[in-house]
């Protein structure tokens, strides 16, 4: 170690986060971030985010100081305030909307989860509003969670720790090479695969994963459910499920068994447009490799029939006898997974009736939801008209609205009318510029917090921790108790490391001690429902759903045709006659985060659809050229390159707005996928889930149009890069 270097045991955030690593702190500045190799997840490894981690504390573009709106709503005019106006300036429009309308009427947003997840909804209970939201609850994992819950009463992960590799992993909707699911699983996976595990991935791009897998299916988007439906009906039909298992651990096999033959290969070959040969060939695979697991994506949660989707593919695994044994699909530890932090108690029934959508989707936001939330078209609707009832105040901790929701123009509509808007972030970014205050926040550089990730069968606890403080800048959850001790609420007032502490406690720890540890981890269990039994009301796997039947939904998993499709509108696919589908996650890059920093803007400068060769030459199309996607929502440009995705089929990426352009818009009308997406309904039944995926398209170039793009970019970002160092140097 050099003389006067302090190394602290941490976890990286720069995405989801799970990464063990060694922050290297030398005179209050953070030097150097390396990967832990005792980290029991990454063993030493770090993804390019996470390497980037010191130009994103350094970044000169960084919010500074809490700023108030000077000029009109989002003409970007600002002025720097003190901490103490801007709150006292929030608790203050809490009060004035909560007296006039209720405390409904305040929306607490949030991002993707961050570092204080929880905590936000901690807050909005101890506020008590049910009108908390995330993009992700109905788009993203939550679906996957509580499928897990109402069939298995857990979330089950793939066992990448134990003795046992897994002998084949069906990669569906996922590429967990890239998005990790949760960033650390990059490393595990690849590890994996050069042991000799075989794959199957189900996906319309050619993925690194699908390079290497035994069997590629080149989906149609939207119709997941379909094949899900027909690879259960091959290995019903051909005797090829565990007998044992299902017999002693499940229920409901029978009725799966009359549904799924509505369903066979040659029927899902012309929805999926997988060949029913593949399709045989694949599910004859997986259910005879054993221990087999089950990898699965956002991209089964981003149609209206998500919840069935992603129960459909959850039942793979459980017929085939993969659960909870080594090398399988296994559930959680759950080491600090007890969230005492959520204070649901504390929001009173009548509150709870009230969250928007409760009373249509019961299982996203119902009074007997596993985690409910409020279902995001309503309560913008109810931004913009005033319906079911007012929402006035929004305020936002850690989301780009204007460019992760669907159908961003509405979202835009819906915010300009808001009677408050404040957002806490850590940079400037589009829809702060919509606000009447902004909050600078940490990185995860400068955030004490515990790390319980999902993903990994929850059996490590680790530490996050504050190793250095930037200007004015502080963590969410700070706000949190702030906001709560000002506005003298019953609860939510209590010192964070008390929360840490509490959560803690049934592991014999406290939080100081954990800091030096780094992390805590468990003894793997196997097939602990053999003690336990399964947490459903069963006590059995359900592949009959109880809880859907009481809810009044389908019990068992069924197809729909996606809402804009070539079979549901084939008037509509006249005029556009691809599918689209946004997403497709980038290394560099997480969601709309990242695109101020040097190393990982400059490793990809511009937004990229892609496109299949023999389409492109159809359009004249070539690769780099700018070219037009459009839906009939709306179009945008994105860089074309041309891939073996199906011909029939783009793939733009989504979280494009460019930093380097004007203020306020920086660009996020030119290549937001979400001017192509829908939030109108039909929704999923159950979750109000809208469509991201699987919508109508056509792509075309105008010779005329050039895009600004690369170089200006990368012009920007040099010097960006400058006063990076500038900063590191005098590091106020
Ligand atoms: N078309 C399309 N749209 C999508 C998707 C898609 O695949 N296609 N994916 C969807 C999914 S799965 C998700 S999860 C959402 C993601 O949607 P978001 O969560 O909105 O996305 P991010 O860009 O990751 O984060 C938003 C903001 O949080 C800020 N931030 C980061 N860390 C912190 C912090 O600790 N505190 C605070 N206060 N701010 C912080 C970032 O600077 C960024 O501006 O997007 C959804 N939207
Ligand atoms: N580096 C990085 N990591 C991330 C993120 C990031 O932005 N960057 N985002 C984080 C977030 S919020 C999330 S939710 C996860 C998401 O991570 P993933 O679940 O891996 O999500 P995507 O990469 O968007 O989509 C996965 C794959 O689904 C394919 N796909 C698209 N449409 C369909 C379809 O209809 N059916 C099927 N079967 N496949 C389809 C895409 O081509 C893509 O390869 O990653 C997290 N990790
Ligand atoms: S995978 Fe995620 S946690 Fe790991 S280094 Fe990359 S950004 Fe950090
Ligand atoms: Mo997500």
């Amino acid at each position: 170690m050099t003389e006067g270097i302090k190394i602290y045991k941490s976890t990286c955030r720069m995405c989801h986060g799970g990464c063990g690593v060694l922050v290297h702190v030398d005179q209050g500045k953070v030097v150097k971030v390396t990967g832990d190799p005792e980290s029991p997840l990454n063993k030493g490894k770090l993804c390019p985010k996470g390497l980037a981690s010191i130009e994103h504390l350094y970044n000169p573009n960084r919010l500074k100081y809490p700023l108030k709106r000077t000029g009109k709503r989002g003409k970007g005019k600002w002025e720097r305030i003190t901490w103490d106006e801007a709150l006292n300036t929030i608790v203050k429009k809490i009060q004035e909307v909560r007296e006039n309308y209720g405390s409904e009427s305040i929306a607490i947003g949030q991002g993707t989860g961050r570092h204080h997840f929880f905590h936000t909804i901690r807050f909005a209970n101890a506020l008590g509003t049910p009108n908390w939201c995330e993009p992700g609850t109905a788009q993203c994992f939550i679906p996957r969670i509580l499928a897990g819950i109402m069939t298995y009463g857990d979330l089950p992960v793939c066992d990448y720790y134990g003795e046992v590799n897994p002998a084949c992993v069906l990669v569906w909707g996922h590429n967990p090479a890239v998005s990790g699911p949760d960033g650390e699983l990059q490393f595990t996976i690849k590890e994996c695969i050069k042991k000799g595990t075989k794959l199957i991935v189900i996906d319309p791009r050619q993925t690194d994963l699908a390079k290497e897998a035994e069997f590629w299916l080149r989906i149609r988007p939207g119709t997941d459910d379909a094949l899900a439906l027909s690879m259960m009906n091959v290995i019903i039909n051909e005797d090829l499920y565990d007998q044992e298992f299902v017999e002693q651990w499940t229920v409901g096999f029978d009725r799966l068994s009359k549904r799924v033959l509505e369903y066979p290969p040659e029927w899902a070959e012309k929805i999926t447009w997988v060949p029913s040969e593949q399709i045989k060939a694949a599910a004859r695979m997986f259910a005879k490799t054993k221990p087999a697991t089950l990898e699965w994506g956002v991209a089964l949660e981003h149609t209206p029939n998500c919840l069935q989707t992603v129960r459909a593919v959850a039942l793979i695994p459980a017929i085939t006898g993969n659960i909870d044994v080594p090398g399988g699909w296994i559930l959680g530890m759950h080491l600090i997974q007890t969230l005492p932090v959520l204070l649901q108690g504390r929001l009173p029934d009548a509150k709870k009736d009230k969250r928007m959508g409760a009373d249509k989707f019961k299982v996203l936001c119902g009074s007997d939801s596993f985690f409910p939330s409020a279902h995001v078209p309503t309560l913008f609707r109810a931004m913009r008209t005033g319906d079911p009832y007012p929402v006035k105040a929004f305020l936002v901790f850690g989301n780009n609205a204007l460019v992760t929701y669907a159908n961003s123009k509405e979202v835009y509509d819906s915010l300009m009318k808001l009677d408050f808007f404040s957002v806490m972030d850590i940079y400037m970014t589009p829809t702060a510029e919509l606000a009447d205050i902004i909050l600078p926040a940490a990185t995860w550089l400068e955030v004490d917090q515990l790390v319980g990730l999902p993903f990994v069968a929850n059996n490590v606890a680790q530490v996050q921790q504050k190793v250095v403080e930037m200007w004015e800048c502080r963590q969410d959850e700070e706000v949190f108790i702030e906001l709560a001790r000002r506005l003298n609420l019953e609860s939510g007032t209590e010192p964070l490391e008390k929360i840490f502490n509490n959560q803690l406690r049934p592991l014999g720890t406290r939080f100081d001690e954990l800091k030096t540890k780094g992390y805590i981890s468990a003894q793997m269990e196997y097939r602990k429902f053999e003690k336990r039994k399964f947490a459903t009301l069963s006590g059995k796997v359900e592949l009959y759903s109880t809880y859907l039947e009481r809810h009044g939904y389908d019990p068992l998993p069924s197809y729909q045709e996606p809402p804009e499709s070539p079979i549901s509108t084939p008037k509509i696919a006249k005029k556009y006659p691809l599918i689209l589908t946004t997403g497709g996650r980038i290394q560099h890059f997480f969601c709309s985060e990242y695109r101020q920093i040097p190393t990982l803007r400059g490793g990809q400068p511009d937004p990229i659809v892609e496109i299949n060769p023999e389409t492109a030459a159809e359009l004249n199309i070539e690769e780099g050229d700018w070219v037009w996607i459009e839906t009939p929502r709306g179009r945008i440009q994105q860089k074309a390159k041309l891939t073996p995705i199906h011909p029939k089929v783009v793939n733009v990426q989504f979280g494009w707005w460019f930093p380097e352009e004007e203020g306020p818009e920086y660009g996020v009308w030119k290549s937001n996928a979400n001017l192509l997406t829908s939030n109108a309904p039909p929704y999923d039944p159950a979750l109000g889930t809208y469509q991201l995926r699987a919508l109508l398209c056509k792509v075309y170039k105008k010779g005329d149009d050039k895009r600004f793009g690369t170089k200006a970019a990368i012009k920007w970002i040099n010097k960006v890069k400058q006063h990076s160092r500038y900063i590191f140097r005098i590091c106020i």
